[in-house]
């Protein structure tokens, strides 16, 4: 992770690893690592809405210690040692601000793909935590196709879906909720309308939930009567569901993200490749979107233990659009899908 220095500071300005390291939400933390000759001491910098909730997750972990202050974190600026930063967390402003307005320049060295890359890698509580929100999802969409979606409107349906989220047991959802029916799923992040929902409209509904700060993201395209598709609904049905089941199957071990999207859209073949218009797919966890990112250009690489979704459409505008999207843990045999929802519901 680190070059061979025995003595260095990282700075992890990023509230989400002090959710991973300490179990402690917050929206405010910045972590100091100071290794002298090979002796490390961590300190927190934080506010007093949080400095009490660090304290009690602190106690429960012994083996770490760790100094929690409310105090501005010391100016950097004269360090003797290597200091290492978070690109994907630190903003300008923040480095300028522990670094007395000076600009970064090359002693500092970049550690942000790294720490995504280990914490890409769940272990079994963390992939407990994913399937337990994965589970009150598909609970909460049973729940609502038992209701029927016909006749009402997007945001109507937007809104029950959540409320039954919540009664599953979510702590909260893990993205706005997308309710997208007949033409206007042909924009694959529609915002829901007023549109009332026919018997005959395909919807994109796209959602998860959050347990324990960890995140599930699912989604279905549903005919709204929940009778067969037409032939040719069923045709893009068919190259939706054959290019998912693909790109699973492409997940594999020391796979790089951009290789395994475009082998989906090779699958996809001439025809329909310029209706898949946005990425394969994306490491879930701590945040919706995290590490591995399976997108063109993507030199991520997919290990054992990551959890990935895998979720190809196809999108023709002014008519419909087909999204079929799960979450996967990827497995030495066959990954394991985390939804126990048939990927086309009829
Ligand atoms: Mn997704």
């Amino acid at each position: 992770m680190f070059r061979e220095e025995s003595s260095f500071l990282a700075v992890i300005d990023d509230p989400f690893y002090s959710l991973y390291l300490t179990g402690t939400e917050t929206s405010n933390a910045t972590i100091l690592i100071d290794v002298e000759d090979g002796e490390l001491s961590v300190s927190i910098f934080t506010d007093n809405r949080y400095f009490e909730k660090f304290q009690n997750s602190l106690a429960k972990l012994q083996e770490l210690r760790v100094k929690i202050s409310t105090d501005k974190i010391p100016p950097l600026t004269t360090s003797k040692k290597p200091v290492y930063l978070d690109s994907s967390s630190m903003t300008l402003s923040r480095f300028q601000s522990i670094f007395d307005n000076v600009s970064p320049d090359p002693t500092h060295y970049d550690i942000g793909k790294t720490l995504q890359k280990v914490r890409s890698i769940k272990d079994d509580d963390e992939i407990e935590k994913i399937s337990k929100a994965t589970e009150i999802a598909d609970a909460s969409l049973l729940a609502l196709l038992k209701r029927g979606v016909i006749g009402r409107s997007e945001v109507e349906v937007r809104r029950l879906l959540d409320i039954l989220l919540l009664e599953h047991g979510a702590d909260a959802l893990s993205f706005p909720t997308i309710v997208a029916a007949g033409s206007n799923a042909s924009m694959p992040h529609a915002t829901p309308s007023d549109r009332v929902i026919g018997g005959e409209d395909m919807v994109i509904i796209d959602f998860g939930a959050t347990f324990e700060g960890y995140h599930s993201d699912t989604t279905r395209t549903i005919k709204a009567n929940n009778r067969d598709f037409s032939a040719s609904e069923a045709r893009i049905i068919d190259a939706v569901l054959e290019a998912h089941e693909h790109g699973v199957s492409e997940l594999k071990p020391g796979r790089i993200g951009a290789e395994v999207d475009l082998s989906v859209r090779e699958k996809f073949g001439e025809e329909n490749k310029p209706f898949f218009i946005h990425g394969l797919g994306h490491g879930v966890g701590l945040e919706i979107h995290e590490y591995p990112f399976l997108v063109p250009n993507s030199t991520d690489e997919i290990s054992l233990r990551n959890v990935a979704t895998i979720e190809p459409g196809l999108y023709f505008s002014g008519n419909c659009g087909v999204r079929i999207e799960d979450c996967y843990v990827i497995s030495e045999a066959e990954n394991t899908r985390l939804s126990g929802l048939p990927l086309v519901i009829t």
